[in-house]
């Protein structure tokens, strides 16, 4: 079978590698290849982010109105959701999300767009009460830069909307460096840009590995802004490049977010809200709810209910409308799966459903798989698995399960179920995680900030913080005297 072949995209044009070496991607429902990338290095990233430095300087995107700036935003919105279908199949094949979910994604993906767009005119300084006579102070807030966006293969189009849409609000220009499992989807998203209006250099993709394209753009002295998500350890090298010149950053590590179930819930919602946090995308999501903290008193009921939804979700190809639950991404991840249940059975776990794969088209397939631990100390209490395994615990008081929910070194979301308002406010305050979700869970909003406490990262993603975040305050002072200067040693 023939590869699609794909180019990477930089400063206004599609391209091939420097060293025209290209790389292979995996569809992971099938485990073969199905698409060839060129295979960026240090050269490509250097003339990429060059481009990109040149263009923020440049007359084409630095005179735009912040207005303007925001109505190509919007433009390029219109064109996600005219394409949305090309999209939502791409980044299905490519990572192996059920086509129905990147279909939901892509409905809401303009969003993002249009909410950054209308901030775009919006991002103002302040005029300062200054105690100094004769002085008038005030601020602005100007774009910082050349941004390095790094996405990983979970929801390349989503991570990287919410890197991009606030980055070209603010007025920045933008390196993408998407996911080597999952680059298609990107290198279309930059297609649709370039049809927006976007000046070239404006926003680029190189596709490439981690450690020569990644570590090349989030090394590159001209970077200013660097916005990861992905793991704790790429995080650390991201983090020590960062540190040559400085660059900003914005950290989205993933987490171990624990649902607290109380017996005075809705059950069946609680049910439901654990099968969609855990098993939903494969349990491939920065904010999957993969530690059940349950009141003993409903510990049973709710573990057999969700053990018998496990028992019951469709596991299949992604591009069919019904199937429930697709494959893993990488055969590494779904090594990583395997490999931690086997230790949680090794510290005595017991294995409520799941835990095995199933072969469907050879591809990564893993089931939804439920383990009740031992002790919160267990492995599979505090390290993420990015894969559809839950580790439950029961809970004797309101007390116990706040300092279980809290034994973690991350802190991205936390889902609170109980119909006692004053119960779900004090967890709301206690409960140490950057998302909190009562009665619900996986909700999203262009609107909300998304980020984390701990080891999960910092920064905020989504919400005005977001297009603030991507912006430098400058302080003018402007002496309204006409009086001559003062001597240099007499202060004011
Ligand atoms: O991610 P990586 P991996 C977690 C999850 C998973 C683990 C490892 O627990 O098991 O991370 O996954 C680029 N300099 N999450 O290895 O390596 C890489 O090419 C610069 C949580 O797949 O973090 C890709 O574009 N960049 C998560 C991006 O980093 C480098 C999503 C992410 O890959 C680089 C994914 C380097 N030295 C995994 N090395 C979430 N928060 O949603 C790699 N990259």
């Amino acid at each position: 079978m023939s590869l699609q072949s794909f180019q990477m995209y930089i400063n206004g044009e599609s391209c091939e590698a420097v060293s025209a070496a290209r790389f292979d991607s995996m569809d992971p429902s099938c485990a073969q290849p199905w698409a060839s990338f060129p295979d960026a290095n240090g050269d490509d990233v250097d003339i990429a982010v060059k481009a990109a430095d040149a263009a923020f300087n440049g007359r084409a995107w630095r005179s735009l109105t912040a207005t303007a700036r925001g109505k190509l935003l919007r433009k390029l919105g219109d064109l996600i959701s005219e394409n949305g279908e090309q999209l939502a199949q791409l980044e299905s094949r490519e990572n192996g999300k059920l086509i129905r979910e990147t279909r939901g994604q892509l409905a809401y993906l303009p969003e993002f767009f249009y909410y950054m767009a209308g901030l775009a005119d919006k991002i103002e300084g302040e005029t300062l009460p200054i105690d100094k006579p004769d002085m008038m102070a005030y601020t602005v807030r100007e774009p910082i830069g050349v941004v390095a966006a790094i996405i990983p293969w979970n929801s390349p189009l989503y991570l990287t909307a919410i890197k991009v849409a606030p980055a070209l609000a603010a007025g920045n220009t933008i390196v993408i460096k998407p996911s080597e499992h999952a680059s298609a989807s990107i290198v279309a998203l930059a297609q649709l840009a370039e049809q927006a209006g976007f000046p070239a250099g404006v926003l680029n993709v190189v596709t490439g590995y981690g450690p020569s394209a990644g570590s090349a753009l989030t090394s590159h002295p001209l970077v200013r802004h660097i916005a990861f998500t992905g793991g704790a350890a790429t995080a650390r090298h991201v983090v020590r490049a960062s540190a040559d010149n400085f660059a900003h950053l914005s950290l989205e590590l993933g987490g171990k977010s624990p649902q607290i179930v109380f017996p005075d819930a809705d059950i069946d919602s609680a049910v439901n809200g654990i099968v969609a946090g855990v098993f939903a995308a494969s349990g491939q999501s920065c904010v999957a709810g993969s530690r059940l903290l349950i009141h003993e008193s409903i510990y049973e009921e709710v573990l057999q209910k969700v053990a018998d939804r496990a028992a019951r979700i469709k596991i299949g190809k992604p591009s069919d409308a019904d199937t429930e639950m697709g494959p893993m991404t990488t055969e590494a991840q779904l090594n990583i799966a395997e490999n931690m249940v086997a230790t949680a059975l090794e510290q005595g776990a017991v294995l409520r459903h799941g835990g095995k794969r199933p072969d469907v088209n050879g591809g990564w397939y893993y089931e939804p798989t439920l383990l009740e631990c031992q002790s919160p100390t267990d492995t599979l209490m505090q390290e993420e698995v990015f894969g559809p395994v839950a580790a439950a615990i029961p809970f004797k008081t309101e007390e116990e399960a706040l300092a279980l929910a809290n034994d973690s070194r991350f802190g991205l979301a936390a889902g609170i179920w109980t119909r006692d308002i004053a119960r779900a406010h004090r967890l709301c305050r206690d409960v140490r995680s950057g998302i909190i979700w009562v009665n619900t869970y996986r909700v999203v909003s262009a609107m909300a900030p998304i980020g984390g406490f701990g080891d999960s990262g910092y920064g905020r993603e989504g919400g005005i913080d977001a297009v603030l975040s991507y912006t430098e305050k400058k302080t003018v002072w402007i002496n309204l005297s006409s009086e001559p200067m003062a001597d240099p040693f007499v202060m004011r």
